[in-house]
């Protein structure tokens, strides 16, 4: 039997080039878990076209909630043309009621222990609706296959996930429920048979806090250091508080670390379920972290109900104080299946329930204290100043360990912000129900755009959206 695994992307016309592309690692793992006896082909719509004619008995899709239209469009069309479709990830195990309606069976949660039974039941033609297993063991060792997306060793990088499962419960995150509370573990032999097999360099560890469990952590830090890899993962800010965990992480090859500063509001971080609630502890942290030459990547999040316009300044204030290498900017996004989304819901704050907003980068509802043109515009602002040159100077003393890294990813924020400001007219119009003047974007095509706000008719409360949605006012 032929299997057809996708991944699509939230825009189709929109491609990333290979070198960039981390392979999917669920798509992997389906096809390590799928019988030889099967051909499996995967295809990452980021940078591959999908053919709607591929010749396939069987399509599964992965897709988190912003892909999910682009998802349940493919299915459509595969399931005209005679095929069953399967889909499975993020966005169809929190919502299974809408994703079974635009396909033959969903997955609900891991595939480890249902893929080869789903496989079994469709050849003998009794596919059912739903599979999910409530406890799957990550114990058993699946080989992985990697096409090569990039000549360059540079970037050549292999995803590794060693953890599942997360005990806190942030506000706006769905992990809790996907992975359940308890942090479960691959077995340190299976990782390191990956890393012996794969013969990699470079690799991303996917956790989504590799040093959750301290005492694995360091065990697993110490067992692969050998392969004298290169790798950049996730993890908490305290680790900067634990010497021998972080003289363990550099040795063992770690490039660089994404922390979830989430916010550098004290009003805010005190709300929230961290280890470090204030801003003099989280400096001291960072500056530990460049200290044992590891790259600092803040993931920070906009649009909190503590967040007045100030936030924007104050976080480019933190940033280049403190010489941060490289950030996310994303905007707070009510994922189906988090409390945020629960609360705006009741609260009628949701702009829009078309998931491919749900991006992160895209306003999809009622800020508190500012309109969601603002919060828009005042995350690529920030985008904006935090990747300009002058910036990049300003803080390169602090990022000389790895300078190809800092100037690549800085450079990846510069032409984010570009592609930001090229879909703001868009988003005005469909999610923020602006309508832009007829004098509005074509006169600031030359400059950033965000100049237009200036020739906009910008609704200030939610019940003025919500009439212009409608289309009572103009
Ligand atoms: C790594 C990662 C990324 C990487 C992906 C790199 C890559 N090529 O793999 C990057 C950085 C690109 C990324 C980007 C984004 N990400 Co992301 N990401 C993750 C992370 C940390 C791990 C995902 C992963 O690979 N897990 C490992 C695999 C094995 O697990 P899995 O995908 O769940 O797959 C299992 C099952 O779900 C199931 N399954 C999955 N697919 C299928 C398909 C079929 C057919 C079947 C049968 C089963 C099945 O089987 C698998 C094995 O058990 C998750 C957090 C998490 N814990 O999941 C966030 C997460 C998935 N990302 C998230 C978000 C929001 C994003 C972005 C929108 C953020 C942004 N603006 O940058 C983008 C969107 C990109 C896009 N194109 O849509 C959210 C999704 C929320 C949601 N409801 O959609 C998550 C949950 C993070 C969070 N805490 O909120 N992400
Ligand atoms: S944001 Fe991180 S710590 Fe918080 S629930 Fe999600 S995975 Fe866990």
């Amino acid at each position: 039997m032929k299997i057809l695994l996708i991944s699509p992307s939230v825009d189709p016309e929109s491609k990333t080039p290979k070198g960039l592309m981390i392979p999917q690692l669920s798509l992997h793992i389906l096809e390590g878990l799928t019988p030889p006896a099967h051909e499996v082909k995967i295809l990452e719509e980021e940078m591959d076209d999908i053919s709607l004619e591929e010749e396939c008995d069987l399509v599964g899709i992965s897709c988190m909630t912003a892909n999910a239209p682009r998802a349940y469009a493919l299915s459509a069309e595969f399931r005209k043309r005679g095929k069953t479709v399967v889909l499975g990830g993020v966005h169809p195990t929190l919502l299974f009621n809408e994703a079974i309606q635009h396909c033959d069976a969903v997955v609900v949660g891991e595939a480890e222990n249902v893929w080869e039974q789903l496989l079994e039941d469709f050849q003998r033609g009794a596919l059912k609706r739903r599979y999910h297993h409530p406890a799957t063991s990550l114990d058993r060792y699946i080989h992985l296959k990697y096409r090569k997306n990039s000549k360059k060793r540079l970037f050549d990088v292999i995803p590794i996930m060693t953890t599942r499962g997360c005990p806190y419960h942030c506000v706006f995150c769905c992990v809790s429920h996907l992975y359940g509370n308890n942090i479960r573990h691959v077995p340190i032999e299976n990782v390191v048979r990956d890393l012996a097999e794969s013969q990699n360099r470079n690799y991303l560890f996917l956790d989504d806090n590799l040093t959750g469990d301290p005492q694995y952590a360091k065990a697993l830090f110490r067992a692969i250091k050998p392969f004298k890899i290169k790798w950049a993962g996730q993890a908490s800010i305290s680790i900067a508080y634990d010497p021998e965990m972080m003289r363990l992480a550099a040795d063992s090859g770690c490039a660089a670390l994404f922390f979830g500063v989430e916010s550098v509001s004290e009003r805010q971080l005190r709300t929230m379920e961290k280890s470090i609630k204030n801003i003099m502890d989280l400096e001291e942290a960072i500056k530990r972290v460049k200290e044992r030459g590891i790259h600092f990547h803040a993931s920070l999040v906009f649009g909190f109900d503590t967040d007045t316009k100030d936030i924007f300044q104050e976080t480019l204030d933190f940033l280049m104080r403190n010489k941060i290498g490289t950030a996310s900017f994303n905007i707070l996004t009510p994922y189906p299946g988090t409390r945020i989304y629960n609360q705006f819901k009741r609260e009628g704050r949701l702009l829009t329930t078309n998931w491919k907003y749900y991006d992160h980068s895209t306003v999809v509802f009622q800020p508190k204290n500012m309109t969601p043109y603002e919060l828009q515009t005042g995350t690529i602002q920030v985008k904006k100043e935090f990747s300009g040159f002058t910036s990049i100077l300003r803080r390169l003393p602090g990022n000389l360990s790895h300078p190809l890294l800092y100037l690549l990813m800085n450079r990846g924020i510069r032409k984010n912000v570009a592609a930001d400001i090229r879909r703001l007219p868009h988003l005005m119009s469909e999610v923020f129900g602006i309508k832009p003047c007829e004098s509005g974007f074509a006169s600031t095509s030359g400059d950033t755009g965000l100049k237009a706000r200036e020739n906009l008719q910008r609704p200030q409360t939610l019940e003025q959206y919500q009439r212009l949605e409608k289309g009572t006012e103009s």
